[in-house]
């Protein structure tokens, strides 16, 4: 039975569909009806509490939360090609920027946007300077993360930096918008956007 994607087009899902295209493995998609909240309750309840999106059904294995998900496909069907082995010396930066993005980038960026006051110590994303400082540095290295080798964090870390660029949540630095624009060089990001846009044109936005 080929991996299933629960997917919208309009939800982090879409980036789900890159990583599995960067993975090259079967998959098809469930799309999960926004209007009718069929994300809000059972049988969807039961693979995802938090009736949220992206969320795979890998035969037996249930993979939520995106960043999750990308290093799954990763690990499963791209070992030592989109992962670094675990003894690889670069394992650490790989695990580093991939959890990233989910740890500071997109709760920094809505912190900032919906101009939260919290303790930038003990806030885990520290302040949005410092995390606009990191990002220019950790693609400084490029053309990728990890130097000349791509990998399934460039898809996670720059799917989120595409996102809040697109939406106009992160500052445009120059650099930020290079890097986006060599993420989709990727045969298979390009083929993933070709998805999702098709997917676009029959769907709108999660009406909440
Ligand atoms: N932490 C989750 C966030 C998932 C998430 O918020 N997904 C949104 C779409 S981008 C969603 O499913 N929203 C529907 C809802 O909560 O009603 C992840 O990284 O996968």
């Amino acid at each position: 039975m080929a991996l299933k994607l629960y997917y919208h087009p309009f939800s982090r899902a879409a980036n789900t569909v890159w990583a599995l295209e960067e993975v090259g493995c079967d998959y098809e998609l469930e799309l999960v009806d926004f209007k009718t909240k069929a994300h809000k309750t059972s049988p969807f309840l039961q693979l995802n509490p938090m009736g949220k999106l992206p969320t795979i059904v890998d035969g037996e294995v249930t993979v939520t939360e995106a960043a999750a998900i990308a290093l799954y496909l990763a690990d499963r069907y791209a070992p030592g090609k989109l992962a670094p082995a675990t003894d690889s010396p670069e394992r650490g930066a790989y695990l580093r920027w991939a959890l990233y993005a989910p740890s500071v980038i997109e709760p920094g960026c809505m912190a900032q946007a919906s101009q939260w006051t919290v303790s930038p110590s003990s806030a885990g994303f520290g302040t949005y300077t410092e995390m606009l400082t990191t990002i220019s540095q950790a693609i400084s290295h490029g053309p990728w993360l990890l130097g000349e080798s791509f990998s399934m964090a460039d898809v996670i870390f720059g799917g989120t930096l595409k996102y809040m660029l697109m939406f106009n949540i992160i500052e445009k630095r120059p650099e930020y918008e290079q890097y986006a624009e060599r993420l989709m060089t990727r045969d298979a990001a390009r083929k993933a956007e070709a998805i999702n846009a098709r997917y676009r044109e029959e769907q709108s936005p999660d009406p909440s």
